[in-house]
C-alpha cells in the first residue's frame, strides 16, 4: 500500500550539468515506496530505444504515478506508443536533452509474475527460504521414516511438523508480500551517438550526479536503490567492421556507465531486438566473413534501404555472448523481437526481413527474463521492511551543481528539508540556473553525500 498522493519532491534545484537538460525536471516520491529503479537506455540513433522501453512498460503493466509538468508530459508522450503502436514514434532524442519516464508496478504484482527463480529470491529476501527449506526437509525426513523404516506414528509427526512449519513460512512470507510498497522504475531515454562524442563526459557526470542524489535519499528514507543500464543491439546495424559500429562502441563504454550503480555487483543489460533476424543471417554453413544485404521492410509498407551486415560480426555481437561478467559488471542478454510477427525470405547474399509492429510486451521468454533479471538487479530485503501507506512526515530537496570544464566535478551538494506539510514540494521547479534552494534552512550539516563539498 501506498499513499500516492503523497507530493512528489524535485530532485535537483537546478540542471547539474549545464550542458545537459535531464535532472531539473525530475522528482522523487515522498511516499514510502519499496524502491525506486533508475534505467538509463543506451542505444545509437533508431537503433530501438523508444520501442525496448514502451515493450518494458507494457511487459511491468506500470501505471504512471501522479505527476505535472514536464514529467507528466514526457509520459503522456510515450504512453502514446505503449496504448497504439500504430501511432506516429516520440521525435528522436535532440542533442542536450536526456527525458525520462516515470512508472510505477505494484512490488506483490511484480514478483508474481518473476517466475520460480524470482519467487525463490522474493522468499529469501523476506527471511522465508530457509524455514520453508527446512520445513520440507523435516516433512521429507518424515515421509522416509513412514515408507522405508515403518516408523509409522513418528514418522508421520516428523512430516506433520515439517509442513506446519513451512506453511507458517509461507503465511508470513505472504502477509509481508501484500505490504510491499510499489516499485517506481524510471527510464532514461539516452541517445547513444552522444554517448561517444564529445559530449560524453557531459552524460557520465549527469547519470552520476543521478545516482549519488537518488542513493543519498534512498539511505535516508531506507528503501532499495538500483541503477542498471540497458544496451541496445540492433542486429541490422552492426555493419561490416570488426569493430567500430554505435554499438561496440556503447557496448565497450557500457561497463563504466554500469560502475555508477556501485554496490557489490553493477549490473547491465543487452537487448538484442531483431532477434528473428539473427538465425538466418548466421546461417549454419554460410561463409562466416561473408557479408549480406538486409532489407528491413515494415508488413505493407515500401522497404528501406537495404544495410550490409558481415555475418561474422553478428555472430559475434549476438549469437555468441552469454550471460557473465565483465570486470566487476554482471551483464545479462535479451533476445526478442520487437515486431508482433516477423518473417525472413533469403536470397544468396540477400535478406528480406518483413516485420509487423504490434502491441508486444517482449515475445516469448523474452518478457520472464526481462522482469528476472529486474527484479534480481536489487536487493530486495528492504522490501520487506520499506512499506508504509503514510507519505514521508519530512522531505528533502537536493539540488547539485556540477562545474562546467576540464574535471567536471561535483561542485556542490545541498539539501534542504522541508516543513512536515511538505507543501513546499508540491512548488513549481525553479528553472535552471537558480540558486535560491541553497543553504535557505541551514542543514547542510545533514548532508550525507560522498561528494559534498559543503559539509
Ligand atoms: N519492430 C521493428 N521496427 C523496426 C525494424 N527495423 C526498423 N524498424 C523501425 O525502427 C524504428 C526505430 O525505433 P525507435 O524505438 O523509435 O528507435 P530509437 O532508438 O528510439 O530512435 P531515436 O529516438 O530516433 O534515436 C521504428 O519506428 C520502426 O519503424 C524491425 O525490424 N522491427
Ligand atoms: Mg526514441
Amino acid at each position: 500500500m501506498t499513499a500516492e498522493g503523497a507530493p512528489r519532491v524535485p530532485m535537483f534545484a537546478d540542471e547539474p550539468v549545464r550542458e545537459l537538460r535531464g535532472l531539473a525536471a525530475l522528482t522523487d516520491p515522498s511516499d514510502r515506496v519499496a524502491a525506486v529503479i533508475d534505467l538509463p537506455i543506451l542505444g545509437a540513433r533508431g537503433d530501438g530505444k523508444t520501442q525496448f522501453i514502451v515493450h518494458a512498460i507494457r511487459a511491468l503493466r506500470a501505471h504512471t504515478p501522479a505527476l505535472l509538468g514536464a514529467e507528466q508530459a514526457m509520459n503522456r508522450e510515450v504512453m502514446r506508443s505503449v496504448l497504439d503502436p500504430r501511432s506516429p514514434r516520440p521525435d528522436a532524442t535532440p542533442p542536450g536533452a536526456v527525458p525520462h519516464f516515470t512508472f510505477r508496478v505494484r512490488g506483490a504484482g511484480l514478483f508474481a509474475r518473476v517466475g520460480i527463480a524470482g519467487a525463490l529470491r522474493l522468499l529469501a529476501g523476506l527471511g522465508a527460504l530457509v524455514p520453508l527449506v527446512l520445513g520440507a526437509s523435516i516433512a521429507a525426513l518424515g515421509i522416509a521414516l513412514v515408507i522405508a523404516a515403518h516408523a509409522g506414528a513418528s514418522g508421520a509427526l516428523l512430516a506433520a511438523c515439517g509442513a506446519l512449519v513451512a506453511a507458517i513460512a509461507i503465511v508470513r512470507a505472504r502477509g509481508r508480500l501484500a505490504q510491499l510498497g510499489d516499485v517506481e522504475i524510471v527510464f532514461w531515454d539516452v541517445a547513444g551517438e552522444q554517448v561517444y562524442s564529445a559530449a560524453a563526459a557531459d552524460y557520465y557526470a549527469l547519470l552520476g550526479a543521478l545516482v549519488e542524489a537518488r542513493r543519498a535519499r534512498a539511505h535516508e528514507l531506507g528503501r532499495s536503490y538500483v541503477f542498471a543500464p540497458v544496451l541496445i543491439c540492433n542486429p541490422l546495424a552492426l555493419g561490416t567492421a570488426d569493430s567500430g559500429s554505435p554499438y561496440e562502441r556503447l557496448r565497450e563504454l557500457l561497463p563504466l556507465f554500469a560502475a555508477h550503480g556501485g554496490g557489490g555487483e553493477p549490473r547491465a543489460l543487452v537487448a538484442i531486438n531483431r532477434w528473428s533476424v539473427v538465425d538466418p543471417i548466421c546461417a549454419r554453413g554460410a561463409e562466416r566473413d561473408e557479408v549480406v544485404a538486409v532489407t528491413a521492410c515494415a508488413h505493407g509498407e515500401p522497404a528501406a534501404a537495404a544495410r550490409d551486415v558481415a555475418r561474422d560480426v553478428v555472430r559475434a555481437c549476438c549469437l555468441d555472448v552469454e550471460d557473465g561478467r565483465d570486470g566487476d559488471v554482471r551483464i545479462d542478454y535479451l533476445r526478442y523481437d520487437t515486431a508482433l510477427r516477423a518473417s525472413v525470405t533469403t536470397d544468396e547474399h540477400a535478406l528480406t526481413y518483413d516485420y509487423e509492429e504490434g502491441p508486444g510486451a517482449f515475445n516469448g521468454r523474452a518478457r520472464l527474463r526481462f522482469l528476472s533479471w529486474l527484479v534480481s538487479s536489487g536487493s530486495w530485503s528492504a522490501f520487506a521492511t520499506g512499506s508504509s501507506a503514510e507519505p514521508l512526515k519530512a522531505a528533502s530537496i537536493r539540488t547539485a551543481s556540477l562545474a562546467s570544464g576540464a574535471g567536471r566535478s561535483l561542485a556542490g551538494f545541498v539539501m534542504v528539508r522541508l516543513g512536515s506539510s511538505g507543501a513546499a514540494a508540491a512548488d513549481p521547479l525553479p528553472e535552471a540556473g537558480t540558486a535560491g534552494f541553497c543553504g535557505a534552512a541551514g542543514t547542510l550539516a545533514s548532508c550525507r553525500c560522498s561528494s559534498c563539498s559543503l559539509k
